[in-house]
Formats: C-alpha cells, structure tokens, sequence
C-alpha cells in the first residue's frame, strides 16, 4: 500500500514538471546599452497598458529563443540584436506561458530603437529600475536586471 502511495505521487510529480517543461515561452529582451536597459511601456491590452515591459513575445513553432528575441526586436524596436544569454528566473505568466529573459546588445551601437507598436521606449538606469509601473512578471527581475547592469 505504501508503495502504491508513493508510485502515485511521484507520477503527479513527473506529470507536474513536464506540464512546466512544456509551458510555451515568451522572451525578454534585456537590452544594456551605455550602463542602462531598455525598457518599453505597453499600449494593448488595456489591463496591461501604460505598464512598463521588457521587449519580446512568443517564441514561434521551430524558431529558437535567441532567434526570437532578434525577430521581436526587429518588430517592436526596429533595431538589430546580439543576444549574449539567458538571465534571471523563468517567471509564469497569468497566461500558462513561461517568461524568460536573454540579454541582448545593440548590433549598431548608434541605432536608435524606436516605439512602433508601444506607447513610448526608454533607457533606464539601474537607480530607476524599481520606478517604473513594470507588469507583475517582469517586476519579478528588477533585482536580476540591476546585477546586469552592475556587471555591465
Ligand atoms: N509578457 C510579459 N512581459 C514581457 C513580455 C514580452 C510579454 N516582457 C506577456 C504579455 C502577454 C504575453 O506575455 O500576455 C505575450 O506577449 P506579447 O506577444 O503580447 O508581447
Ligand atoms: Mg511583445
């Protein structure tokens, strides 16, 4: 009987984390530029807009993640990206996706990313990280986002 016990829970376990494995992931690009990161304030939808988000979205069906961060950044900033790896903690999203962030440098150091789908971009320095209005996600990597730019 107590062996039953166990092979059941071990089950919910493995069936618990391949659940989590499988969440679909958006990425975050934390793109560090002259010792700040770049920080976008969103438009849509309107629980989230006005708050303030990492650039990025859903990770396409054969596409990887840096290659996902490049694209997203084309979209919504129209500038270029090197993303130079993961940072932080997986943070889950309201969603059922799965948050991760990559850090990521200007391709063109002179580029100037722009708001194309957002309401406004800026670049913030690590003492104005915890100002912001950010969504509850990305608020979770306030502290891993000012390590960034202390190493930076
Ligand atoms: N999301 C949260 N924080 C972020 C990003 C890029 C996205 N830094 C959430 C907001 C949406 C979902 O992920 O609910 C999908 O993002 P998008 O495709 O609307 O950007
Ligand atoms: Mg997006």
């Amino acid at each position: 009987f107590v062996l039953n016990v166990l092979a059941v829970r071990i089950a919910a376990v493995r069936q618990l984390a391949e659940s989590w494995a499988s969440r679909p992931v958006v990425v975050g690009a934390a793109i560090v530029h002259k010792g700040r990161l770049l920080a976008q304030r969103r438009s849509y939808p309107a629980p989230d807009a006005g708050r303030w988000e990492l650039p990025g979205g859903r990770v396409e069906p054969g596409e990887d993640e840096p290659a996902a961060v490049v694209r997203e950044c084309r979209e919504e900033l129209a500038v270029d990206v090197r993303p130079t790896g993961r940072i932080g903690t997986d943070v889950p999203l309201s969603n059922g996706m799965l948050l991760r962030i990559h850090a990521a440098e200007l391709v063109d150091p002179t580029a100037v990313p722009r708001a194309v789908e957002h309401h406004e971009v800026r670049w913030v320095a690590a003492e104005e990280l915890a100002d912001l209005d950010w969504l509850d996600a990305d608020r979770v990597l306030v502290h891993s986002l000012r390590e960034l730019l202390a190493d930076s």
